[in-house]
């Protein structure tokens, strides 16, 4: 550990600032190694923090506001078992946050306050006295934007200065009261060389700029008028090509957009630009939302430890996410870029014009704006395809960490480092939580209900009840109990059982939930479950949902709010196939009885697409955890493949939709089902031998698909062609399942007349998952071929690593010493490591432990470097206790190993402790 010891943060201790900021004024001269702030802020007393009969009253939570100076840290939220020294005076001391900074001088109202009026350690500087008026602070520092390797603060990619602010970055470019309700208005001015700095940015419109020292420095202002806390502060310098184009918002407002993006890779801007206006349309006509500054920009930088940041009006990206064109980047990048442009665009009313009052907030920023951006994906493109791929991630992501050492609830109580908290917990499922409000108090509630949020919280730091209680007022519905699902951690499972009475056709539905226990909530309370529901008879159609005390429903959906529940329907002609949980209405598991048969039914006649789909998997999971029990039922198997034939041959289905039906679930997935003495070789196996079968029976279907799906013309990154690519390369590993021989043949021949990454990764990805001869060379030619472009190094190097090869460990740490491999970049670290520890179930937990070792060993090399994504990376153990009993063991040990190593960061601690459950 860095500090003595590891301090955690609970939501219970959030108290206010006792000084508000409402000016922030600062000055930048760039420098890589000595960058100098001097930082102007305009404080007053913060009146809703020190009212109530002075500062020494109780405040709202009920505490003693004295015992709250003794235990106010940087953040004011107080981290445990560290005290502070009670203030000597009658009122609270300025405490600002700061880190790795060199602090040049203070001042106060002008006057340069001595060393003695002021404390300074390695995280705090402390003003022990401050007017109890308005005042002004000036702070001049310096940092070395060159030597944070982090990635957090200000620092230097590529030879751009850029920063990364959230979720605690900006106490390292200046001491602040670096939490996001404090929000002001910030001025900023960059003074930087002309000539190896000729692009000067930051938040807001921009103001003066001109030169200065006779031409070699110059200067650019920019002011935001709207504002914002510090984590969404930005800073760009450097020497960057730039797109740029116009945006008309609805109110006939011009905005000024642009990109600005390494030179030479100005013609990779096209597609990033135009998602960003889709996106602006959208957010106008389904929201009602419109983009408020004259200039909205983009910067790609090579360097960042996630994929954007929604800093105001200037959002930084991770260039995976905004260079495309179609001979570098596949339909899975086009996808990505266009929701990720999408996400950070949204973020700046769901997020930066409301903001979070403090980090344990934080699934209100984000997983509304996951929610958002599902939604737009959802309306331009395939809603169906949309929610499935949602669901499928929510599964190998969410599930497991809802299940493991590491689950929290959607708004956590507790964190010892904030960046560990940026979860699928809290974005995906944070997500669903939206997701069912919309569905319990309907679309239109949903949409005033927004509005009235925003009316309501425009330009404050809000918290979740705020949100909820907007969702209540919109609708008239009392939600009290919903607030449990942001609260409780865990998946809750429903469990299904059914009876059908043919003499007085009534069929009885009984309901039990349970949540099992997750760390530090053993006791786990209802929560209402949204279900949509159908009652398929025996020609296929949908019967009337005739339920008892009701009548017959309106929206097929009923609402389980108890633990358990018998829902009667009358008037049920014929016994019928349930088809619960439509469209995922609820993140939750199911267990019920019904078999393959039932399952096979659904698969052809579900009027539901997602749990069509959702039939095929459970089918799949079934055969698949036969084979694991030694028992193949052959009819099952043949019924099953004779189905998913009827799929992939139906004509009334889009491409993308089939390809989704031929996917298999995934390693992780069954593992996760499984849950406990988890063989991730035997798992491996069993579900190879599935993708054996049916690559064999549906041979003929599959090659004749093949043919089909042939491309033709320029490549178009629209949602038909980009499922017909997605169908064509399913089929082509469903191919090499069953005849590895051929799926080589015709990937071979693909290779030999690509026109675009799509077909190249499509057709290379096959072959570099087989053992065959083909594997080598066709590696060394991409390789050759794209040599020197970063992103595509990236594919090469997660090719090799996620392969499903007993000789892939081997590999990847021969790949490790490639001269183009690096710690400093974190897409080359993701593109290795994690997908070896994170992507390859089978190759990453070989027997002999190897795999564990080699992520060990990176993470002690990655962690004094940068702590997040080492961290990040330690997550791919977390599921260890799962494991069989050898690979639990030597699992167990490489944490143990990693938690015993000295001047481990807070963040890699928090994570390894946590996994170990300590
Ligand atoms: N808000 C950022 C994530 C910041 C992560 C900090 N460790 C990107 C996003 O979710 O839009
Ligand atoms: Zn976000």
């Amino acid at each position: 550990m860095n500090d003595a010891s590891p301090q955690t943060v609970y939501l219970q201790n959030y108290r206010p600032v006792p000084y508000l900021i409402d000016e922030v004024f600062l000055k930048f001269v760039l420098a890589p190694e000595a960058t100098q702030v001097t930082s102007r802020l305009s404080f007053r007393p913060n009146a809703a923090a020190q009212q109530k009969g002075g500062p020494l009253d109780h405040d709202e939570f009920g505490l003693n506001q004295s015992k709250l100076i003794n235990v106010i840290d940087s953040n004011n939220l107080a981290r445990d078992s560290r005290e502070k020294p009670v203030s000597a005076f009658s009122h609270p001391a300025l405490i600002l946050d700061g880190e790795k900074l060199e602090l040049r001088s203070v001042s106060l109202d002008g006057e340069t306050l001595e060393p003695s009026r002021y404390d300074l350690t390695a995280t705090n500087l402390t003003i022990r006295e401050v007017p109890q008026r308005p005042f002004t602070l000036e702070i001049v520092t310096l940092c070395n934007p060159k030597a944070n390797s982090e990635l957090s603060g200000l620092y230097v990619s590529n030879n751009v200065f850029c920063t990364q602010c959230e979720a605690e970055g900006f106490r390292r470019i200046t001491y602040f009261y670096d939490r996001p309700d404090v929000m002001a208005r910030y001025k900023v001015r960059i003074e930087a060389p002309l000539a190896s700095c000729p692009v000067l940015l930051a938040n807001g419109n921009p103001g003066q700029s001109g030169t200065i020292a006779g031409g070699d420095l110059h200067f650019a202002e920019w002011e935001d008028p709207h504002p914002k806390p510090s984590y969404l502060f930005a800073l760009v310098a450097g020497d960057l090509a730039l797109v740029s184009d116009t945006y008309v918002t609805r109110s006939g407002r011009k905005v000024d957009l642009r990109i600005y993006v390494e030179k030479g890779k100005e013609d990779r801007c096209a597609f990033a630009m135009e998602a960003l206006k889709t996106s602006m349309r959208w957010d106008e006509e389904r929201f009602g939302l419109e983009y408020d500054l004259d200039i909205f920009m983009i910067v790609a930088v090579s360097d960042f430890n996630m994929g954007a940041m929604e800093n105001k009006g200037l959002n930084i990206f991770n260039d995976k996410y905004i260079l495309a064109l179609p001979e570098t980047a596949t339909d899975i990048d086009y996808i990505n870029i266009e929701s990720i442009i999408a996400h950070e665009y949204f973020h700046n009313w769901t997020g930066n014009r409301v903001t979070c009052r403090d980090w344990f907030q934080l699934c209100l920023k984000e997983g509304l704006t996951v929610f958002r951006d599902q939604e737009f994906t959802a309306d331009i493109r395939s809603r169906a395809v949309k929610r499935i791929v949602d669901v499928k991630r929510l599964r190998a992501d969410q599930f497991p960490e809802d299940g493991g050492p590491l689950a929290h609830p959607v708004r956590p109580s507790s964190y010892i480092e904030i960046n560990n908290f940026y979860t699928a917990t809290v974005y995906e499922k944070g997500a669903e939580l939206c997701r069912m409000l919309q569905t319990l108090i309907g679309r239109e509630a949903f949409r005033k209900a927004m509005d009235l949020y925003f009316e309501r919280h425009d330009g404050e730091a809000a918290t979740t009840e705020d949100f909820v209680r907007c969702m209540a007022d919109a609708s008239g519905r009392n939600l009290d109990q919903f607030f449990t699902w942001y609260e409780q951690a865990g998946t809750p499972e429903v469990t299904v059982s059914e009876s059908y009475d043919a003499k007085t056709k009534t069929y009885d539905l009984s309901l039990e939930q349970v949540t099992a226990p997750t760390p530090g909530q053993s006791d786990k309370r209802p929560v209402p479950i949204p279900l949509g529901i159908g009652l398929v008879g025996p020609d296929g159609r949908d019967m009337p949902l005739d339920l008892e005390n009701v009548g017959v429903l309106n929206a097929p959906l009923i609402e389980l709010n108890e633990t358990k529940k018998t829902f009667r329907f009358r008037n049920v002609a014929r016994k019928p196939v349930l088809s619960l949980n439509r469209g995922f209405s609820a993140p939750i598991r199911i267990r019920s009885n019904s078999g393959i048969p039932e399952q096979l039914f659904l698969m052809k006649n579900d009027g539901d697409t997602f749990n069509r789909w959702e039939a095929s998997q459970r089918a799949a999971f079934a055969l698949i955890r036969d084979r694991l029990a030694g028992k193949t039922s052959a009819a099952d198997t043949q019924s099953f493949i004779t189905a998913l034939g009827a799929v992939l041959e139906d004509g009334h289905l889009d491409d993308a939709f089939k390809a989704l039906m031929l996917g298999l679930p995934g390693e992780q997935e069954i593992a996760t089902l499984i849950a406990r003495d988890v063989d991730p070789g035997a798992i491996h196996q069993a579900r190879e031998a599935l993708r054996a079968e049916t690559g064999m029976g549906l041979k003929d279907v599959l090659v004749e698909l093949w043919r089909k799906t042939e491309s033709h013309g320029a490549y178009r990154p629209d949602p038909e062609e980009t499922g017909r690519r997605s169908l064509r390369y399913a089929v082509l590993q469903a191919l090499a399942g069953g005849d590895p021989a051929l799926a080589t043949r015709l990937a071979g021949e693909q290779l030999s007349r690509i026109t675009n990454m799509t077909d190249e990764i499509g057709a290379l990805s096959t072959i570099t998952t087989l053992d065959v001869p083909e594997r080598e060379q066709a590696l060394a030619d991409f390789h050759t071929r794209h040599r020197g472009d970063n992103l595509l190094i990236d594919k090469w190097f997660a090719l090799q690593a996620s392969a499903p090869l007993s000789t892939t460990p081997g590999r990847v740490l021969e790949l490790m010493a490639h001269p183009d491999f690096t710690l400093t970049n974190p897409n080359r670290v993701r593109s290795l490591v994690g997908a070896f520890a994170m992507a390859n179930p089978f190759a990453f937990h070989a027997e002999s432990g190897e795999g564990y070792v080699i992520l060990a060993d990176t993470i002690l090399a990655l962690d004094p470097k940068n702590p997040q994504v080492a961290a990040r990376m330690a997550t791919a153990l977390r599921s260890w206790a799962t494991l069989e009993e050898k690979r639990r063991g030597l699992a167990k040990a490489q944490l143990e190993r990693i938690l015993g190593t000295s001047g481990l960061s807070r963040d890699l601690y928090e994570i390894v402790s946590k996994s170990l459950g300590r």
